[in-house]
């Protein structure tokens, strides 16, 4: 039985890290085992332009612990008034590594996302010439739809057409929950690729609402049925390099996901790593957990993967059950077992 594991640090391709003193709170836990990460744009007012995300990447690596050895990889969030000129000169320069597509309405902070499509048109045609990623919440936001079918749907609806008005557009599904999110990646051979959260790989909507109403498992997309969990956890485990992790750690504190209309989000930065490694294990493949958390994602964003390393060791720790903000402890992401691995070393080089 293996006792120890080293990977390549891993990264995570989809965080949420907040701001102010949420940000100074949660930036820890994901700078202990992750090299990168892909920092999402929705904060209040969102990281629209190339100078919010020069200034919002300013406050993260004032925020950082000291002697911490962690990128943050800035995006901007698509609105419909997005200046093609000002995303390519954000992306020649390096600032950024992804465009966020938001549908209005679809998850926290998406109201400024995109109602009419026809109108982002000329950024998209600028992100393909150039080759960044456009990264997506893929659900439809119509009142009509239920909240379960959202994604299945933002595919037919949404998401093929645009791809096909928007040739070689490279497109991140972000944390996909349905077995359709697989399968359409799947069918797709180039520019197309999906994270997966941690939340995801380990629930269903059974444990978000049988036995009691647990809100620290609510999120959007929301979790969905068994069978769409297991079809995740076999495209997260396949070592298939369409699929890599996005945590989608998203911080709230209990007061704000404790209310007659509670926030979504899971905070999963700090028990991550444990998790996947327990899963991984679970199902017989803990071999391929390096090419999920570790190769596929950098090698999709065409960057090189790191050169330090993660050791993870057999036997399980304690993990707090959560953090302490100014304005109330944020709940840490129950998955319903111990893990039996811990994170126990990371070297630079
Ligand atoms: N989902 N919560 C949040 C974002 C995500 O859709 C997402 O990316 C958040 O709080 O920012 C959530 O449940
Ligand atoms: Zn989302
Ligand atoms: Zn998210």
């Amino acid at each position: 039985m293996t006792q120890e594991l080293t990977l390549r640090t891993p990264d995570d391709w989809h965080l949420h890290l907040r701001d102010g003193a949420m940000l100074r709170a949660v930036l820890p836990s994901t700078a202990a085992h992750f090299a990168r990460a892909i920092i999402m744009p929705n904060l209040v007012p969102p990281v629209v332009t190339g100078s919010d995300a020069a200034a919002y990447r300013t406050r993260i690596i004032a925020a950082l612990p000291e002697g911490a050895d962690f990128t943050p990889l800035m995006t901007l969030y698509l609105t419909e008034a997005t200046d093609p000129a000002d995303v390519a000169a954000a992306h020649a320069s390096g600032l950024i590594s992804a465009v966020k597509l938001y549908p209005a309405g679809a998850t926290t902070n998406s109201a400024s996302g995109v109602a009419d499509f026809t109108r982002v048109q000329g950024v998209l045609e600028k992100m393909a010439e150039i080759g960044l990623p456009l990264c997506v919440h893929g659900e439809v936001t119509d009142p009509d739809i239920d909240i379960f079918d959202r994604e299945a749907v933002f595919i037919d609806r949404v998401l093929d057409p645009l791809r096909k008005r928007v040739p070689g557009l490279k497109v991140v599904m972000e944390h996909i929950t349905t077995s359709q999110g697989v399968e359409y990646v799947k069918a797709n051979a180039t520019d197309l690729a999906a994270t997966i959260t941690t939340h995801h790989l380990v629930i269903n909507r059974n444990h978000i609402l049988a036995g009691g109403i647990r809100p620290h498992y609510y999120c959007l997309p929301v979790a969905k049925r068994e069978e769409h969990r297991v079809a995740l956890r076999i495209a997260a485990t396949s070592g298939d390099a369409r699929f890599f992790l996005g945590t989608d750690s998203a911080p709230h504190t209990d007061p704000a996901k404790l209310q007659p209309c509670g926030c979504a989000g899971c905070f999963t930065a700090p028990n991550t790593m444990a998790i996947l490694a327990h899963l991984f294990e679970q199902d017989g493949a803990l071999d391929k957990l390096e090419a999920f958390a570790s190769l596929n994602g950098p090698a999709f964003y065409g960057l090189p993967p790191n050169n330090s390393t993660l050791t993870l060791t057999k036997g399980s720790r304690d993990t707090p059950s959560h953090i302490d903000t100014q304005d109330g402890p944020v709940t840490v992401f129950d998955p319903g077992f111990v893990p039996g691995w811990h994170v126990s070393a990371r070297s630079s080089c």
